[in-house]
Order: structure tokens, then C-alpha cells, then sequence
């Protein structure tokens, strides 16, 4: 039987249209899934969307739209963003599909049934016009943080979860279980920041928020946010239906990847539900950094300067969904934040895909035409050089390498460069070998042949791992190779491929870019968008 692997995003708020921040976390979710299936693993790969409160339920008026209309609207622009970054999700999770609030509403009961869960009175300051309760900490100069009008001390009747009887089991998980949350710093932060100094009982419900999951055995209250978010991880997989056949062969998930500021809720709001419901946890949260734009989280126009483009949906079909894909992957060092800019994007475009792995292809392609007729090679291991070992070595290293980034920490980032490793050390290795000069040579054909065959298994075994990051641009170089199916074990054998066999021409991967050209077009196509 495959060993199984459950992974997850957070599911988005569709109150806006998704950012290249929303995009991060789902292409590393989208990266990982896939090579998880290259290992031969049984996937289950989830996204989707978190629908209720007031903030969707304002969108929507300013809309003009119901609130389902609204939302529609956005999942549909949200799935053809994820087709056109080749996201390959298992499941679309959206928080107002019935089986979803079915099921949150059980758990609500469940909780309730326990003891868990309790009635009791929700003081806050309250913004009238905005029907909305803030606490003190959120307040901006003590005005409402969305409209900056005056707020009002409100009570209303709210049910709360004991979240206070929790502290010393989550110090106990993090302590037994230090897999448990990934990286180490926020293990300290939600110690020191929120279990240290003793948690509070966390009020799960709103009458003044009407948008929202009703409980059902009392609806005029709706379920605030956190407990229907957080549980979409099992309704997802059919968790109190009759269909749970998924939760059965999937959970417990073995990670749920978030970015950092949502780790507190993952991390100790999450795992207590669990534990009060009995239900195990999942083995690993990673919470990961900000990409940052500008110097900010969201790629808000005020803070990025007009020659900057973040809109995915000008970036992909213009650049390519595989160029998008590497930046995001490639660029922040997985767990800490980092700098976007469109120069950067570029400049990688440039020398990492044009430069380092389209050139390797290409050149490798065009001389095996010119001096082979694109028929794979023979090798003959006696005309071996120490050059060839320190190639098959750097292979070997990075087979082992990327395959351990991922498995142990997801570290996307540190992968994808022990990926391009290989192409690095294979365009050395053409330096070094010289085939053209072989070319010339009669004496020199047998040699030619091995230096050939060298550089083609190692774009075969750099492609094949590159496959779960680029999947577009690996499709075309395997299916040059006619290399339909294939898994881990394929790329532990050097030689691998058919000696006579054809490979198929291949046109370029990726055109170099006039960078100052293009900064200057997408300044021009954003004025007009
Ligand atoms: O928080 N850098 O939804 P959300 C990195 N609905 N990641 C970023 C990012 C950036 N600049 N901007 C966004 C919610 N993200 C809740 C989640 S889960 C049960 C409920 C990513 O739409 C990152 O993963 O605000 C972050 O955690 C998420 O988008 C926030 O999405």
C-alpha cells in the first residue's frame, strides 16, 4: 500500500481578488504535493476558500451583489487562477458548500455536548456602522480600524470555547512533539507571546454578524470564523458525513502550510479543538514567512513603486506560468520573509531559467542533433574522465539533497537550488569537455558519445525532480525524451535512457528578456489595467 499524504493551504478570504502572497503558499503546497507523488506517495492535496463574516458579507454590498453571487464570482476567478499557475489541487474546499457547514455545525455540537463550549456574554468596542466588534489592541487611535469613526463599549450573549484549559497540553505537544510546529521560532513565540501568559476563553460565535454558519441548536448566533475555518481540514475530507471515507484513509494531515501571522490560530486554537474532540492532530504546521513587497505583506499600490508588477494575472501569461512559479519558490528563503521585486523576477527569468537550464538544454539538444542526429548515445565508461565522476557526483548529492529539503522541512527554496546544481555542474562540464571540439575529432568519437550521454541523463534526472516545481517547461524536455511516466526511482539510475533511441527537437524554453524593455511594458500595461 502507498504511503499517504495529506497536505493543505490555509483556505483564503475571497474578499479580495488573490495576491501573489496567496499564490506563494499555494504553488510551495502545489510543489511539494507533486513531488510527494513522484516519491510514489498516495496525495491528497487541499485548498479553497473561507466565505463567511462581515467582511465578505461588506464586499458583497459593495458589490451590489447577494453574498453567494459575490463569492461565485470570486471562486470562479480564483480557480482559473490556480489553472493558470498549473495548481493541481484534490479538493476545493468552500465554506458555505453544505456538506461543510453540515459538518461545522456538528462539531460546534460536539464541542458543546463535551463541555467544551459555553453561553455566557462578549464585551468589546463595537463600531455601529460596521456592525463590527474590535478589541482594544486592534483599535487605530482608538477609532475603528476600517472606517476610523468612533466605537462604543457593547455586550452581547456569545458562546465561548475553553480554550483556557489548554495551556499546559499544547506546552506538553510542542515539548514531545517538537515536529509539531515548524520552525522553532514560532514554537517560542506562541510560548512566550500567548501560552506563558495564560490563554483566555475564545468567544466562537456572533449575533451581530448575520453572514455565518447558525448554531443550529441556537441560530441566532453564527459561528465565528475560526472554528469554521479551522475545521475545513476535515469537512474537506468528509469528516461527519456519511461519506468519510477520506477522512479515514487521509487524516491526520501531515502538514498544513500557512503563512506566520495565522500560526497562532493553527497552533494552539486548531489542536485544542482537536484534542476536545478527541481527534488526532495533524503532524506538522509550518508556518512560513511574508513575502514582501516593497517592504509590506500585501502588494498594495500606495507602497509599490509603478514600475513594480505583482498582478499574477499579468505576470503568468506574459512570462510563463513555470517563470512565476520558480520565483516564488526559488526567491525567499522557505521560513523567513523576503523581497519581490519585478527587477528580481526578471533577472532570475534571465539567469537561472534562460541562462542556466534552457542554454544546458538547448545546447545539449542542438549538438546531439548536429553530431548524432538526436539518436541517444552509447557510453563507454573507459573514456571516463574525473570530470564525468564530479558530474554523476553532483547528480548523486542532489538526488539525495532536494529529496531530503523536501521530506524533512518542505524547504521548497534549498530544493529547487540543489536542483540547479545539476544544470550548473552540466554547463561546466560542456565547458570543460568541449563536444564540439570532440566533434572535430574521429578518434575522439567514442568519448563524444559518453560526454553526450552524460549531459542528456543529467537533464533527464535534473527535469524529472524539476517536474514537481516547473511542471510545463519538464514536460516539454521529458516528453522530448518520450518520457511519459516515471518516478524516484528513475533518477537513482544513471543511465537510464535507450541507446538509439530518438529525441524530439525542442524549441527554446526561455527567451532571454530586455529587463529595462520590459520593466518599462508592464508600467505601460498596468496604467491601462
Ligand atoms: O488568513 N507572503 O486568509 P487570507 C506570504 N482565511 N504569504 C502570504 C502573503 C504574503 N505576502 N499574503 C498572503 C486567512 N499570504 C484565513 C485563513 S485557514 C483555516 C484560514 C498567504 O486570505 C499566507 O498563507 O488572509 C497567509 O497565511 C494567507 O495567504 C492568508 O490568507
Amino acid at each position: 500500500m502507498k504511503e499517504k499524504f495529506y497536505i493543505t493551504t490555509p483556505i483564503y478570504y475571497p474578499s479580495r481578488k488573490f495576491t501573489l502572497g496567496n499564490c506563494y503558499t499555494t504553488v510551495i503546497c502545489d510543489a511539494v504535493s507533486r513531488f510527494n507523488k513522484i516519491l510514489d506517495k498516495d496525495v491528497f492535496f487541499m485548498t479553497g476558500t473561507d466565505e463567511h463574516g462581515q467582511k465578505i458579507a461588506q464586499a458583497a454590498k459593495d458589490a451590489g451583489m447577494t453574498e453567494m453571487q459575490y463569492l461565485d464570482g470570486m471562486i470562479a476567478d480564483a480557480k482559473d487562477l490556480w489553472a493558470l499557475l498549473k495548481i493541481e489541487y484534490d479538493k476545493f474546499i468552500r465554506t458555505t458548500d453544505d456538506y461543510h457547514v453540515k459538518s461545522a455545525q456538528k462539531i460546534f455540537r460536539d464541542l458543546y455536548d463535551k463541555g467544551y463550549i459555553y453561553k455566557s456574554s462578549y464585551q468589546g468596542k463595537y463600531c455601529v456602522p460596521c456592525e463590527s466588534f474590535w478589541t482594544e489592541s486592534q483599535l487605530i487611535e482608538g477609532k475603528c480600524p476600517d472606517c476610523n469613526r468612533d466605537v462604543i463599549d457593547q455586550e452581547e450573549e456569545a458562546y465561548f470555547f475553553k480554550l483556557s484549559e489548554f495551556g499546559d497540553k499544547l506546552l506538553d505537544l510542542y515539548e514531545k512533539n517538537p515536529e509539531f510546529l515548524k520552525p522553532q521560532s514560532r514554537v517560542n513565540e506562541m510560548v512566550t507571546n500567548f501560552i506563558k501568559p495564560g490563554l483566555s476563553d475564545l468567544c466562537v460565535t456572533r449575533t451581530s454578524v448575520k453572514w455565518g454558519i447558525p448554531v443550529d441548536f441556537d441560530p441566532k448566533h453564527t459561528i465565528y470564523v475560526w472554528i469554521d475555518a479551522l475545521s475545513n481540514y476535515i469537512t474537506g475530507l468528509g469528516y461527519g458525513t456519511e461519506d468519510d471515507s477520506n477522512y479515514k484513509k487521509y487524516w491526520p494531515a501531515n502538514v498544513h502550510i500557512i503563512g506566520k501571522e495565522i500560526v497562532r490560530f493553527h497552533a494552539i486554537i486548531w489542536p485544542a479543538i482537536l484534542m476536545a474532540l478527541d481527534i488526532p492532530l495533524p503532524k506538522r504546521i509550518f508556518g512560513h514567512g511574508w513575502m514582501l513587497f516593497g517592504g509590506d505583506k500585501l502588494s498594495k499600490s500606495k507602497t509599490v513603486a509603478s514600475c513594480e508588477c505583482t498582478d499574477p494575472r499579468i505576470l503568468i501569461p506574459r512570462y510563463s506560468s513555470d517563470a512565476v512559479r520558480y520565483i516564488l519558490l526559488r526567491e525567499i528563503p522557505f521560513g523567513s520573509d523576503g523581497n519581490y521585486t519585478t527587477e528580481l523576477f526578471l533577472n532570475r527569468i534571465n539567469s537561472d531559467l534562460a541562462n542556466n537550464y534552457g542554454n544546458l538544454v538547448s545546447r545539449t539538444f542542438s549538438m546531439l542533433k548536429k553530431y548524432k542526429g538526436s539518436i541517444v548515445p552509447s557510453f563507454d565508461e573507459s573514456t571516463e574522465e574525473e570530470i564525468d565522476k564530479e558530474l554523476k557526483e553532483v547528480v548523486a548529492k542532489s538526488i539525495v539533497d532536494t529529496k531530503n529539503y523536501i521530506e524533512s522541512n518542505f524547504d521548497v527554496s534549498k530544493a529547487l537550488s540543489s536542483v540547479f546544481d545539476i544544470f550548473s555542474k552540466a554547463n561546466k562540464y560542456i565547458e570543460v569537455t568541449e563536444p564540439y571540439r570532440l566533434a572535430k575529432d574521429e578518434t575522439k568519437s567514442s568519448r563524444l558519445n559518453t560526454v553526450l550521454r552524460n549531459l542528456l541523463e543529467s537533464i533527464r534526472i535534473g527535469t524529472i525532480m524539476l517536474s514537481a516545481f516547473l511542471p510545463d517547461c519538464s514536460k516539454k524536455v521529458l516528453d522530448s525524451l518520450h518520457i511519459q511516466n516515471y518516478s524516484y526511482s528513475d533518477v537513482e539510475t544513471f543511465y537510464y535512457l535507450n541507446e538509439g533511441d530518438s529525441v524530439d527537437e525542442l524549441g527554446i524554453l526561455f527567451p532571454r528578456l530586455d529587463v529595462q524593455k520590459e520593466l518599462e511594458t508592464l508600467a505601460e500595461i498596468q496604467k491601462q489595467v
